[in-house]
This record gives C-alpha cells, structure tokens and sequence, in this order.
C-alpha cells in the first residue's frame, strides 16, 4: 500500500507514532525514506544466520512489521534457531503475527528498554535506538552486553549525523532530494520531517562506535554507510572467523 500519511496539508503536525495509518504503509515508507533500507535487511539476515549456525536464539528489537525477523529465517536452514521479535506498537506485532507464521519466529508487544535478551547470539536493532531518548541507550547497550551469549553479536542500524556542517548539508539535501525522486511531495517531505523532530535524535557516528565500546562490547566494525543511514556489526569478543 502506498504511503500517503502526510499526502494532506495537516494544521498541527504531531509527533509521529507507529499507529495503524503508519502500520497500512510502512513497507512503502521505510523503503522510500531510508537509503540502503533494501540492502540492510537481506544482509542483517545474511549475517545474522551465518552468526547463528545451527542453534540459537535472536532478538529483533524495534521489528516492526518483522522484516529482519523474516530475513534471518529466509537464510538459516536450522531448525534449532529461534527469532523473537519485539515491539512496543500492538499495530505492528498483530500485523507482523499474521505475516510471518514460521515455527521458528515469536513476536512480543513489549518495550525493548525492559526485555531480557538472556543469552541471545544475536541482537538486532535495525532503526529503533534513534527513537529512544539519548541518555537511555548506554544503559541499554550496557544491559544487552551483559545479557547477551559471550559470542554475542549486535546488529545496529541507525541514522546518524555528520559533526562538520558542509557534510551534513549535502547529505542531508541529497536525502530530500532522494524522497522527492521516490515521489514524495514537498508537503509530504515538510510534514514528516516536522513530525520526527521531537522524537528522533541522532548521534554521530563516532558517538555511536563510542557508545559501543563504553557499553563493554570489544569491537565494533561499520559495514555499511550511505549518506546519513549507517549499519555496525558489534561484537561481545573479538571474532575469530
Ligand atoms: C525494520 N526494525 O523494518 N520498544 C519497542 N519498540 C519500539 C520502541 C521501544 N521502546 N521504540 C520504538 N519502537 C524495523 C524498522 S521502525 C524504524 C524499525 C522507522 C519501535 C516502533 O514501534 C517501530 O515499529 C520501530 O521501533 C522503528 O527493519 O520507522 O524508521
């Protein structure tokens, strides 16, 4: 279904939320607004099942309509792996429950800040710790790496900001221009970019590497970057192969 939530003129723009008018649209609107949307889901399954091997459990955190979720699946033939997918939006864990009927996937409407990822191999956070307040996330990084399997592996997807403004300009134009050429309008641009300012805030990219490390994880590697959209591969121990 085509997003058309900010196709109108609204008087007051209020903050966005992930209600059902988002839920009917997302596919569309997270692949039209996100770069590199389209290559980090497949990879994060791609990883995510090479990191698993033939047991294992991973976490979805923040999985929406359950496309990392899905991925992981589509690429681990094991029956002995579990992806449990969470969510604090009962719009988007009925829909992603209907979608995704697989023995190996759960889905849970929780709130990730209190979800015990108890010796999780993997977990993912594709697009989600942007949402959460800045000084709650070393908390949450910190509580992960203590909860997670000593081979744990992060999966951290995050729209960052660049320190220098030249940089910042020009990527920050070229995404706009980007939504426009996927057909987004000028209002619809405007719109939403005024709905997610109270409700997304971005880190640096050094910032990020930097909150990985404080939380205790060893290494931590970018893998992907296209403008302002940035995907890290965090490791609890210094993988060996
Ligand atoms: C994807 N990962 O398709 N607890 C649980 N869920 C939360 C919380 C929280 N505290 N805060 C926000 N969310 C997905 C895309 S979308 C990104 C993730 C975007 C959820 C929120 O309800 C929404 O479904 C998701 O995080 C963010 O790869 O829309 O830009």
């Amino acid at each position: 279904m085509h997003d058309n939530v900010y196709v109108d003129k609204q008087r007051h723009i209020v903050d966005f939320a992930f209600n059902e008018d988002v839920v009917a649209v997302f596919p569309d609107m997270i692949r039209r607004s996100v770069p590199g949307y389209e290559t980090i889901i497949p990879m994060t399954g791609l990883i995510a099942a090479r990191h698993l091997g033939n047991e294992g459990t991973a976490y979805d955190l923040g999985c929406s309509l359950g496309a990392s979720t899905l991925a992981i699946l589509q690429q681990s033939q094991a029956s002995n792996i579990r992806v449990v997918g969470v969510d604090n939006s009962s719009a988007m864990i009925e829909e992603a429950q209907k979608l995704i009927i697989e023995p190996r996937a759960t889905f849970q409407c929780a709130d990730l800040l209190s979800t015990s990822v108890l010796n999780a191999k993997v977990v993912v956070l594709n697009f989600v710790a942007q949402f959460l307040a800045p000084e709650e996330r070393l908390a949450l990084f910190t509580r992960l790496h203590e909860e997670m399997h000593p081979d744990g592996l992060l999966i951290v997807s995050e729209k960052v900001r660049n320190a220098d403004t030249p940089t910042q300009n020009i990527f920050d134009e070229t995404h706009l221009n980007w939504k426009r050429a996927n057909g987004y309008s000028e209002i619809e641009v405007s719109q939403k970019r005024q709905a997610l300012e109270n409700v997304m805030k971005v880190d640096t990219e050094e910032m990020q590497l930097e909150l990985f490390q404080d939380a205790g994880f060893k290494v931590s590697k970018q893998w992907f970057r296209c403008l302002n959209w940035a995907s890290f591969l965090v490791y609890k121990r210094f993988p060996t192969s």
